[in-house]
């Protein structure tokens, strides 16, 4: 991306070392009298479509611009420098303030409320909600904690086997009713497992018809009411693009997300989703899950999805 973009600087650049200049007004134009005003303007629009290309949302990428805008302006700098490096770093610095905005600690979740902790999933079908509770189980497991896994997901067929598949891989606890059964009674009898054998975790599948569906909305906040989660994660398909903002946005508002874990990185070309979705619903990405191994799972870091968004270059 940003061919459009890096072109402009280059010629910009070019000009700029025709002739000494201190303030970069000069060269984009911000205040500077000798070149056109607007110039800055051209650019970040250029930009702010680039952003835009790479799934990032329109107030995200405009956030971003403006940011963008306040560090160069009344910048001042010298002859060697390059202005198509510099508005590349600023732009990936305002990119990383946006991503690290909030940070997602799960150690300081344990320290405040004590264990068990119960995680609740949530997400449409197919967003990857059941590998990421057997990836995160397995991590937390790795580092010496003990999980319950809940098949809150008792609408879809075989979803209750599937979760029973990764509880016998993993040498975990799962807690399961019957197809068709209340997810709520199946989330609250984990807890109970989980308190009375100081367990550590409660991770708590739920189904996923569409975000649109009211009964899921009503189904979610039962499980809520009943399993008391302390921490609710979206779990948010990266190739969906603006779709996965709109449904982090409808679960936000229906139950209140506390983070995002985001799926499919590995199929993910463009990136933009993390960066949209964080600064929609104002909640951090906590983890990231990229492919079929239990491996493929991880926190969430700024520099990676920066590399990521810029990374065909
Ligand atoms: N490539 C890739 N596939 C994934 C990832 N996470 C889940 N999947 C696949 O996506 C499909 C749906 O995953 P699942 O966990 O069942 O989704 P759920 O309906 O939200 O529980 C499965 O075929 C998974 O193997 C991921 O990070 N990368
Ligand atoms: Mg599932």
């Amino acid at each position: 991306m940003f061919r459009a973009l890096r072109e402009k600087l280059s010629a910009a650049s070019a000009a700029a070392k025709q002739k000494p200049i201190d303030d970069i007004s000069e060269v984009v134009g911000v205040s500077g009298r000798r070149l056109r005003e607007g110039a800055l303007d051209d650019v970040l629009g250029d930009l702010e479509l680039e952003l835009l290309q790479a799934d990032v949302a329109l107030p995200v990428a405009e956030d971003l611009t403006k940011s963008l805008r306040s560090y160069l302006t009344g910048k001042k700098i010298d002859r060697d420098f390059r202005l198509e490096e510099g508005i590349n770093l600023a732009f990936k610095a305002a990119v990383k303030k946006v991503l690290e905005k909030q940070r997602f600690s799960l150690d300081e979740i344990v320290k405040d409320k004590g264990t068990p902790v119960v995680m609740m999933f949530v997400g449409i079908n197919g967003t990857g909600k059941t590998t990421a509770i057997a990836k995160l189980a397995h991590r937390l497991q790795k580092e010496g904690r003990s999980c319950v896994l809940a098949a809150g997901d008792t609408f879809r067929a075989g979803a209750i086997e599937q979760l029973t598949i990764h509880s016998e891989k993993l040498g975990c606890k799962i807690i399961k009713h019957q197809a068709g059964s209340d997810p709520a009674a199946v989330a609250y009898d984990a807890v109970e497992h989980a308190r009375a054998r100081k367990k550590d975790f409660v991770l708590v599948d739920t189904a996923g018809r569409m975000q649109t569906n009211r009964n899921l909305m009503d189904e979610m906040k039962k499980i809520k009411r009943v399993a008391k989660p302390d921490v609710i994660f979206f779990v948010g398909d990266s190739l969906a693009g603006s779709d996965a903002v709109e449904q982090a946005i409808r679960f936000d508002e229906a139950i209140g997300v506390d983070a995002v874990i985001l799926t499919k990185i590995d199929a993910d070309a463009k990136g933009g989703a993390a960066l949209s979705i964080t600064e929609t619903i104002g909640k951090p990405v906590a983890y990231v899950s990229y492919g079929q191994e239990y491996e493929a799972f991880g926190r969430f870091d700024a520099d990676w999805m920066i590399s990521k968004i810029f990374g065909n270059e």
